[in-house]
């Protein structure tokens, strides 16, 4: 690998929820680097890729200046960032990642009487994320006051500094604890990964086109499942019929039987014990359900 090709810089949250989701993506993309907790850059040594571990909150705006040219966050924290240093742009969405899934929320002190967001007219809603908050509230034609706090939002109605919040939740139980019900969602939020809107030379972008195929791959096998039956020949059309996200199986002769076949077949969905049960009173024997650890093309 020539010392002076572009080398591609991603933005990786250095420790928090994100990180070990991050990591383990990158090295099932086939990214072969030494990764140590307290490290802040590492080289990829197979792939034109290093890479820069940072607070989630840096993140937006090292991709959005062109410091790095890719980064892994929270649309929460993208959104929130970039409204804070500008009009909100500075960043393309390359894709969802599918982990570090939870909600921005407006949360209300149970008993409260929420009817929509005109409820939130002239109240102090307390919030780590002032600027989505506040467009939120433009959007809605609402006039409330923000109380910016870094951490603990949720206890801020008991301290009677706001009235109700706006945070993020994941199973809710936060909220419950404190006393607080979720009325309403304004951001639905997981990891995306952005690329900087600066121009890139060619070789970079193809490489960056080359790192998300990988990417995609690896989210794509994740999903999808290999199934291997044997079945009566007649009960081939009930057999796709329980799996319709089976494409184009391979059908093969069990030798030493006419009626019956071997059946070869990638799934897109996930099967369940309850399609393997139907699959069997189906007639099918001998079912088998593997998972696939790359997908190209
Ligand atoms: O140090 P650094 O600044 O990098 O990290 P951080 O402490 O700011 O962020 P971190 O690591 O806590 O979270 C990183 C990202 O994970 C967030 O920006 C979200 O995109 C995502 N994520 C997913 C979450 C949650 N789920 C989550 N549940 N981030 C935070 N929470 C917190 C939430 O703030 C609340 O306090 O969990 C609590 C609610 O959880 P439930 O399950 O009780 O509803
Ligand atoms: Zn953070």
């Amino acid at each position: 690998m020539a010392l002076d090709e572009p080398r591609i810089r991603m933005a990786v949250q250095k420790s928090g929820r994100l990180t070990d989701k991050s990591v383990e993506l990158l090295t099932r993309a086939g990214l072969r680097f030494e990764w140590a907790k307290d490290r802040l850059f590492c080289r990829a040594d197979n792939f034109p890729c290093d890479l820069m571990f940072l607070r989630d909150d840096d993140i937006p705006e090292y991709v959005k200046d062109g410091v790095c040219d890719l980064g892994l966050v929270g649309l929460n924290v993208l959104e929130e960032k970039l409204l804070q240093c500008g009009d909100g742009r500075g960043t393309r969405t390359l894709k969802r990642m599918g982990f570090g899934q939870c909600r921005l929320s407006l949360a209300v002190p149970n008993g409260f009487e929420y009817e929509g967001p005109s409820s939130l007219d002239g109240l102090r809603i307390a919030t780590s994320y002032p600027a989505t908050t506040a467009r939120f509230l433009d959007r809605n034609g609402v006039t409330a006051s923000i109380v910016g706090i870094s951490g603990s939002v949720e206890i801020a109605p008991a301290l009677k500094i706001a009235d109700v919040i706006c945070d993020l939740v994941s199973t809710g139980s936060t909220l419950r604890s404190n006393g607080l019900r979720e009325v309403q969602t304004i951001l639905e939020s997981e990891s995306v990964l952005v690329c900087t809107e600066k121009a890139l030379p060619a070789t970079k972008e193809r490489e960056i086109e080359r790192l998300l195929q990988r990417l995609e791959g690896v989210m794509r096998a994740a999903e999808t499942k290999y199934i291997m039956m044997n079945a009566p020949r007649a009960a081939l059309a009930h057999v796709r019929r329980l799996l319709p996200g089976m494409e184009n199986p391979s059908i093969m002769p069990l030798e030493g039987t006419n009626d019956h076949i071997a059946i070869h077949a990638v799934s897109r969905e996930t099967i369940f014990w309850e399609t393997m049960e139907d699959l069997k009173a189906a007639g099918a024997s001998s079912i088998l359900v593997l998972p696939i650890e790359k997908i190209i093309g």
